[in-house]
């Protein structure tokens, strides 16, 4: 298998920050991500993987949280496989700052066209409109062993 992918990392609403993501499978559940972006001066912009899809709905509550993106770069480390980021509808939101957390400035859509959105306990649901800070301090979630996804047909 590909130990190492690449996926660009676009704008929202104007920000003009773009960039790319580098996704690095360590070990059976150990994937480096590396993500590198232009970005304001002196910017600290919080990082995490969310269920989700760039283009639709993304899942408030992070999945992973990643270190902050300082000047262009984040490096963490997350227990998860590749294969496994690549099969559901994962991505990386980089947020503005620590307290406007719910200004997403930058997305990163992990996974291709086939990837689902899988329903249940960690996924959508649990919105509260206005709540989104308090929703990222909620990390504690895991993913399931051995999943209850899979791919899904390809849709039209
Ligand atoms: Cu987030």
């Amino acid at each position: 298998m590909d130990p190492s992918r690449s996926v660009p990392v676009g704008e929202r609403d104007g920000s003009g920050i773009v960039g790319t993501l580098i996704m690095t499978q360590l070990g059976e559940h150990r994937t480096r991500i590396e993500i590198k972006v232009s970005q304001p001066a002196g910017a600290d912009m919080p990082a995490h993987v969310h269920l989700g899809q760039c283009n639709g709905d993304v899942t408030p509550q992070p999945k992973y949280p990643l270190a902050n993106v300082q000047d262009g770069r984040s490096v963490t480390e997350i227990p998860v496989a590749v294969p496994e980021l690549e099969t559901i509808a994962h991505v990386v939101n980089i947020h503005k700052s620590n307290e406007e957390l719910n200004v997403v400035v930058a997305c990163s859509q992990l996974s291709w066209s086939h990837a689902i959105i899988p329903t249940g306990p960690d996924a959508v649901g649990s919105a509260v409109p206005g709540a989104s800070g308090a929703m990222h301090s909620m990390h504690g979630s895991s993913p399931a062993p051995g999943g209850a996804a899979s791919p899904a047909p390809s849709q039209p």
